[in-house]
C-alpha cells in the first residue's frame, strides 16, 4: 500500500504523506518553459506527452507522495462541445450553452474527445517515478461545473443574476454532467488513477437550503460511483460553512480542508482522514513563518489520518524553494 492508502484506508497516524494542489503549474520554471510555447491551455492538456511530463515534474523535484494530472476541470465542458477558452490574466470563458446540442452528445465521441488525457494518465502510471505513490484522477463537482457552464465566466464572488432562473435547464444539465462524469471517472481509473479527487471550489456559493439538491445529492451519486469501482475518493467542498454535515451526508473517503476551517475543531468534529488546509499564501512569506503554519496542521493532526496539502492551489508567484521546504519538512516531521 501506498502511504496515501494507509492513511486513508488503515487510517495510519504515524506517517503524513504530502502532495499539493497545484503542485504542477505556474510557480515551476519548467512549466513555464513548456506554457510559453504552448499558448493553447486545452491543447496542452490534450498532447499526452507535454501533460505527461508536466504531471511528473513536481516529483523529480520533490519528495511528493502523488501526482495529480496535468488538466483541468473544465476538459469536461469541452468534452461536451461548450466552447472553452483560457485568456491570459482573465481565466476561463465559455461559449454559448445549446441544451439540445449537449443533450445528444454520444459518450463515443465525448470519450475521444477526452481520450489524450486518459493516455497521458496511462503513461505516466507506466513511469518509474510514480512507484508506490499514488496517481490522482480528478473531476469538478457537478455543482462548480454547472457555475462555469452557467455563468461563463469564473463568478470570483457571486453569481450572474438570473442564475436559478431556468429550473428546466438546471435540472437537464445537472444529469448530463452526472452521467459524463461517471464516464470521465471511469476511463481515468482504467487508465491508472489510484485517486479520484472531487473539486468542488465554488461550493461556498450557496445557501445552506440549497446544498442538499446542487452539492449533496449529485456529489453523493458521484462518490458512490468510485467507490463502487474500488478506489478512494477524497472531495474538496470549498468554502461550505459545515464541513461535518457535508461528510456526514457525502461519506467521502477523505475530506480536504480549506484554510478558513479551524483545524483544531474540525479534528474533532470529523472522524474520516482529513487533507490540506494551510494557506497557500503561507509559501509566499519566510521560512520561519511557513515552519510554524505548517506546525500548526501537523500537531494538530497528529492522532488523526491526515494527508498533508494546502488549502486551495499552490500561488504561480510561490518559490520552488519554499515547496522544496515544506515538503522536507513534513517528511521529516
Ligand atoms: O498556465 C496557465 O495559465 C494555466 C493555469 C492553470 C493550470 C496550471 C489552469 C487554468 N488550470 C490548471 C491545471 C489544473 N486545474 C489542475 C492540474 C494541475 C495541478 O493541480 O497540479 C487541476 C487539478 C485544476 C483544477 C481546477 N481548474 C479547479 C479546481 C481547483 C481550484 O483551483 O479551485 C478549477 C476551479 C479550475 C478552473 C480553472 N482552470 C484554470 C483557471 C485559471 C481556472 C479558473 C479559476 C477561477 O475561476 O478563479
Amino acid at each position: 500500500m501506498t502511504p496515501i492508502q494507509e492513511t486513508i484506508i488503515n487510517k495510519k497516524t504515524n506517517n503524513t504523506p504530502i502532495w499539493l494542489m497545484r503542485q504542477a503549474g505556474r510557480y515551476l520554471p519548467e512549466f513555464r518553459e513548456i506554457r510559453k510555447v504552448n499558448p493553447n491551455f486545452i491543447n496542452l492538456c490534450l498532447n499526452e506527452n507535454l501533460s505527461s511530463e508536466i504531471t511528473l515534474q513536481p516529483l523529480k523535484r520533490f519528495e511528493l507522495d502523488a501526482a495529480i494530472i496535468f488538466s483541468d476541470i473544465l476538459m469536461l465542458p469541452h468534452g461536451l462541445n461548450q466552447k472553452v477558452e483560457f485568456k491570459k490574466n482573465h481565466g476561463p470563458q465559455l461559449g454559448p450553452l445549446n441544451l439540445d446540442q449537449i443533450s445528444k452528445i454520444d459518450e463515443i465521441d465525448f470519450i475521444e474527445k477526452l481520450y489524450p488525457i486518459y493516455k497521458s494518465i496511462k503513461k505516466v502510471s507506466e513511469n518509474n517515478l510514480i512507484k508506490n505513490k499514488n496517481l490522482i484522477g480528478f473531476v469538478g463537482a457537478p455543482w462548480t461545473l454547472l457555475v462555469y457552464m452557467i455563468n461563463k465566466q469564473s463568478p470570483k464572488k457571486k453569481l450572474i443574476k438570473d442564475f436559478f432562473k431556468d429550473e428546466f435547464l438546471i435540472n437537464r444539465i445537472l444529469i448530463i454532467l452526472e452521467k459524463f462524469l461517471k464516464l470521465h471517472i471511469d476511463h481515468q481509473i482504467k487508465n491508472g488513477a489510484t485517486i479520484i479527487q472531487i473539486f468542488d471550489s465554488w461550493a461556498g456559493l450557496l445557501e445552506e437550503k440549497d446544498l442538499p439538491n446542487y452539492v449533496y445529492i449529485p456529489t453523493l451519486s458521484l462518490v458512490e460511483y468510485v467507490r463502487s469501482l474500488g478506489i478512494p475518493v477524497i472531495c474538496f467542498p470549498r468554502g461550505v460553512k459545515n464541513y461535518k454535515n457535508y461528510c456526514d451526508i457525502v461519506k467521502p473517503d477523505a475530506v480536504n480542508i480549506d484554510y478558513d476551517v479551524n483545524p483544531i475543531s474540525i479534528c474533532k468534529e470529523i472522524n474520516i482522514p482529513v487533507q490540506g488546509g494551510l494557506d497557500p499564501k503561507v509559501l509566499l512569506t519566510d521560512i520561519e513563518n511557513l515552519k510554524k503554519q505548517a506546525l500548526k496542521y501537523l500537531n494538530t493532526f497528529k492522532d488523526h489520518p491526515y494527508i498533508f496539502n494546502l488549502g486551495h492551489g499552490v500561488l504561480p508567484e510561490t518559490k520552488p524553494d519554499m515547496v522544496d521546504y515544506l515538503v522536507k519538512m513534513v517528511n521529516d516531521y
